[in-house]
């Protein structure tokens, strides 16, 4: 008979060990890890969804290692470009912007999703509105404005009002946004002018490519 070491398949680890956090040294490491936090393609309900394994993942990812250059395509004649990296088993959108120097989104909402974003590449100028007022026109508040640097790592949500996103830098910045569920995907978001408060339905916010390939 054979003399060694084996272990019993039916000892598990205590339930009080911590999971090892994955290393997630490559871009598609950090993919695979997003869409497994995601897990299978059941019940499309955010509140079921682990904000805190998510942001862990992002946080870990370095964005010096730069395996998410080829999804980032630039265009100087638009804001920034919204590029489809993963659709995490149809729960979440994975996207890289790429925002050109001296533009900026307008302000907007996030269909009822989370939305957690790393800076790639360069810096974002954040800037966080109250949502208005429906009945009167007036100036939007302005609550909070800050810079994320490069690896950062932001959550937004409607629950936090509304912002826009700047890239006052010289050269192109580049982020990386998991919106889950892919509310804005499939239903589009809204926008909101500053002066007066008043709401635009924008019906898609569309893809300038997905999967690396224009369209
Ligand atoms: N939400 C914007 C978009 O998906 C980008 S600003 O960061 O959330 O176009
Ligand atoms: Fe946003």
């Amino acid at each position: 008979m054979a003399v060694g070491l084996s272990f019993h398949p039916s000892v598990q680890q205590p339930s009080f060990e911590p999971r090892p956090q994955l290393k997630l040294e490559q871009f598609d490491d950090l993919v695979v890890a997003l869409k497994d936090a995601l897990g299978p393609s059941s019940g499309l309900d955010s509140s079921d969804v682990d904000v805190n394994a998510l942001t862990r993942h992002m946080r870990t990812y370095d964005a010096r290692e730069k395996g998410w250059v080829p999804y980032a395509m630039a265009d100087p004649d638009l804001a920034y470009t919204r590029n489809l990296v993963d659709e995490g088993n149809g729960k979440s959108n994975l996207l890289v912007l790429v925002w050109t120097p001296g533009k900026g989104s307008p302000i907007h909402d996030h269909g009822n999703a989370h939305c957690i974003m790393k800076i790639l590449h360069g810096s974002l100028t954040e800037s966080r509105y109250e949502f208005p007022d429906s009945d009167k026109e007036k100036p939007m508040r302005l609550t909070s404005q800050r810079v994320h640097e490069a690896n950062a790592v932001a959550y937004m949500a409607d629950e936090l009002g509304l912002h826009k996103m700047e890239n006052t830098g010289d050269d192109y910045a580049i982020s990386l946004h998991l919106y889950t569920p892919p509310n804005v995907a499939k239903s589009g978001c809204h926008t909101f002018n500053p002066i007066t408060g008043e709401r635009s339905y924008v019906p898609k916010c569309g893809y300038y490519s997905k999967f690396t390939q224009k369209i």
